[in-house]
């Protein structure tokens, strides 16, 4: 008999819907459904999230620490004894080769732990270790970059409700359930904005499920976002439609962006981008010249292609152009509700660049964003030699075996390591490189906080909080870490203190759970206990906050097109189409059914989605004496993979689209395409990187495809 029902949310990812959960007679989770009085998230649940009950009870879970033998087996060993001995090696690895052999990266089972989201950024820090990368910069990253070059408006971008017109770029919120769009049930919040009259355009190779909605589909071309986002940008200008106030007062280089982007004429855009040049110029009026308030957004399809980070820039600039923020006096929706909260004028601050100072990669002299190094260097920072080389590695909830491109060369550097550890619940196919693999409490037996790091892109009408406790026992005989105490406990261990949320921690008692997350909310108007006591969470207060004046005196103004995005630009115009060999270009796209690699070895998921298959346009394959169910080739300039096509009527010609997050480690013995999938990132050189974030191109990348049976 299960016993009573219990509230919580689930943290696969940024939808945090609420959930209705009961636990057997062992306190084993035992069922879970989508809780339709969810304030938030309405009832909403997706495929992913209402696997947990397999997921906490698969048989594939590791129960206990695994440390790997010379021969390359496993065998299971205590706890302590495995922070022991994985401190004494790196004790040793520092004490050689210094701080800088010691790093981290962390994915995204890292960043939705809320206790342990910044734990690996504390413990480097504490051994004098700048070398923490993480999954951000392998995929949005475009958006810090844009952020330091054009300048910030402290009270933020239009919320989705206040906005008549929207334009989607290269995100699919509908299946992703990922900003910019509202994401707490994205597909009825899309609803009610239609209905008030909210006007959408995509811009997708894919007729996606978003663009389902919209009132204009602009299938582009993948990897062509720069050049259509400047074309609709060279419409703006030329058509005078755009907030001229706005741009007299805020905009530091209106003239030079309509210098530069000049070139971009409709029929060139048209032809490059393979668009119908009409649909650009509908676009532009619609974000300019309609008198409606428009607000752009993206995703990763623009920010993983070429030149990604220079049409992140072009998408913000469409933003200045349309003016599309709070403006003094206007409602701040979330000030902050654990985060602190701090003053928000209705001013520009003008291009940080803020990875001009702070730690340089000694491989391509790219700078820190985020707090972190670039993960495009990191399998170079493990294999090239010399003072720095790292030599151990922690992973953090993350799978860069399978996430980083060029996948021959990051698993050669991930087995070139001394020391591979990963805090991973199931053997990932990172963690079968691991020389020690910690498996932590799974979401639902642990007590959190909502996804506090990004709180106000999930949170969009108010300051509003959430806490869970643990909900489930783990599973017996079991011997489970809290991801945050293996940091704590290895620190203690190492003899060097370390700080949370700029506080030092207490290294002779290890803190709980509650007490981190305590502190994480330390900032919040809401007292702990009353947040802990809201079993649905809750609005922290009721004053509302507006964007205040501009402070006396600032002169602060946008950096629409400085020197180096407009030698991206004219770099982007130079270029020349790739030969007619590669005449298909890869797409990136997500499923409903896996979040990257998370939850493929569940049964339910194998059913779906046994391998990735190969989405093309019916008419291409019929064009190209291909048929689904073929095996066909996809080779770039760098490698190539088998998959299974597929018929996708959605999708534009001269693409496949095609998932990541599947394969086994290539070479290996279920290295087989029917039982695993394959890695996408065998087609991805991983070399060819933005300036100062170090992205790799991973979309729009030109491939042959070619029949094999
Ligand atoms: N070719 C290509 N490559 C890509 C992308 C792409 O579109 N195309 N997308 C990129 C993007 S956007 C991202 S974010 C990255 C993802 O990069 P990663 O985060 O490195 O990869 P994931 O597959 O999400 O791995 C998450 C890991 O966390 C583990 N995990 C799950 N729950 C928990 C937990 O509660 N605690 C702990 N400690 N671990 C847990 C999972 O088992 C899994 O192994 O991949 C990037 N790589
Ligand atoms: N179900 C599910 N949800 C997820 C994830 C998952 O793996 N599965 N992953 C999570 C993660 S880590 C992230 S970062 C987010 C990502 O969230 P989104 O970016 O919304 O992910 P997608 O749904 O793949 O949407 C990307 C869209 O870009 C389009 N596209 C591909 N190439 C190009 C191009 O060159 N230009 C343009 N304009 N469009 C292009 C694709 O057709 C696709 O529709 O999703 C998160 N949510
Ligand atoms: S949308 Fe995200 S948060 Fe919601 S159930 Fe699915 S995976 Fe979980
Ligand atoms: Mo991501």
């Amino acid at each position: 008999m299960d016993g009573p029902e219990h509230l919580s949310f689930c943290r696969i990812c940024m939808g945090t819907c609420g959930m209705v959960l009961t636990t057997d007679a062992d306190g084993r989770l035992a069922s879970i459904r989508a809780d339709r009085d969810d304030p938030q998230t309405l009832g909403f649940a997706c495929f992913k999230g209402l696997r947990a009950v397999e997921a906490h009870n698969s048989p594939k879970r590791i129960l206990r620490p695994l440390k790997r033998l010379p021969d390359g087996t496993r065998i299971e060993i205590p706890l302590e004894v495995a922070l022991d001995e994985i401190a004494d090696r790196l004790g040793a690895i520092r004490a050689e080769s210094g701080d800088h052999a010691l790093a981290g990266y962390k994915g995204g089972g890292a960043f939705f732990t809320a206790s342990a989201a910044v734990m690996l950024n504390e413990f480097l820090a504490a051994l004098g270790s700048p070398k923490v990368y993480s999954s951000a910069t392998i995929d949005q990253s475009a958006k810090a970059v844009t952020a330091g070059r054009m300048g910030t408006w402290p009270p933020g971008k239009l919320p989705n409700d206040r906005c008549d017109v929207m334009l989607l770029v290269g995100t699919n919120p509908m299946v992703s359930v990922n900003p910019p769009f509202d994401c707490r049930n994205p597909v009825k919040r899309m609803k009610q904005a239609r209905a008030r009259g909210m006007k959408l355009i995509v811009i997708d190779p894919r007729r996606t499920e978003t663009a389902e909605f919209a009132d204009l589909h602009l299938p582009v071309l993948p990897g062509e976002d720069v050049t259509l986002l400047a074309g609709i940008l060279r419409e703006m200008l030329a058509n005078g439609w755009y907030d001229r106030a706005f741009c007299d007062h805020h905009a530091g280089d209106l003239e030079r962006l309509r210098e530069e982007v000049a070139p971009f004429t409709l029929d060139y855009v048209a032809a490059r981008a393979d668009l119908p040049a009409a649909s650009v110029t509908e676009a532009a009026r619609l974000l300019g010249g309609a008198g409606l308030r428009a607000l752009a957004g993206s995703s990763t399809g623009p920010d993983m292609g070429a030149h990604s980070n220079l049409a992140e820039h072009l998408i913000e600039a469409i933003n200045v152009l349309a003016g599309a923020f709070i403006r003094e006096g206007e409602e701040i929706p979330n000030p902050g509700a654990v985060l602190p909260r701090v003053p928000q004028p209705a001013q520009v601050i003008p291009a940080g660049r803020w990875w001009e100072a702070g730690p340089i990669s000694r491989i391509d002299g790219s700078g820190s964003l985020m707090g972190e190094m670039m993960t495009g260097t990191l399998a170079d920072e493990i294999l090239v030699p010399g003072p720095g080389q790292v030599r151990a590695l922690i992973v953090h909830g993350g799978n860069p075996a399978s996430s980083i491109p060029d996948q021959h060369r990051i698993v050669e550097a991930l087995r070139a390591l001394n020391l591979l550890v990963c805090i991973e619940p199931v053997m990932s196919i990172t963690a079968e490189l691991a020389d020690y693999v910690l498996p932590p409490f799974m979401q639902y037996e642990r007590p959190d906080l909502h996804f506090w790091l990004y709180e106000w892109m999930i949170y969009r009408d108010a300051p509003w909080a959430r806490y869970t406790p643990a909900i489930a026992r783990p599973p017996e005989g079991s011997e489970l870490v809290d991801d945050w105490y293996v940091f704590w406990a290895l620190a203690k261990r190492m003899g060097v203190p370390m700080t949370y949320q700029g506080q030092p921690l207490d290294m002779g008692v290890p803190p709980t759970g509650d007490a981190l997350l305590e502190r994480i909310a330390a900032a919040s108007p809401m007292p702990f206990e009353a947040l802990q006591a809201a079993p649905r969470g809750a609005r922290v207060d009721e004053t509302v906050h507006r964007a205040a004046p501009a402070e006396p005196g600032c002169s602060g103004r946008f950096s629409l097109m400085p020197d180096d995005v407009a030698a991206e630009l004219a770099d982007a115009l130079a270029e020349v189409p790739p030969g007619s060999a590669l005449d298909c270009r890869l797409a990136v796209r997500r499923l409903r059914e896996t979040f990257n690699s998370v939850g493929r070895d569940l049964p339910e998921t194998r059913k779906r989605q046994p391998f990735n298959r190969a989405y093309i346009h019916p008419d291409e394959l019929a064009e190209r004496g291909m048929a689904p169910g073929d095996r066909i080739r996809i080779r770039s300039d760098h490698g190539e993979i088998v998959a299974l096509a597929s018929a996708d009527p959605t999708l534009r010609r001269r693409v496949v689209s095609i998932a990541h997050g599947f394969g086994a480690l290539p070479g290996a013995a279920d290295d087989d395409y029917q039982q695993n999938g394959v890695s996408t990132n065998l087609l991805l050189d991983g070399k060819t990187r933005e300036t100062i974030n170090a992205m790799p191109r991973m979309t729009g990348v030109p491939v042959a495809l070619e029949r094999i049976n």
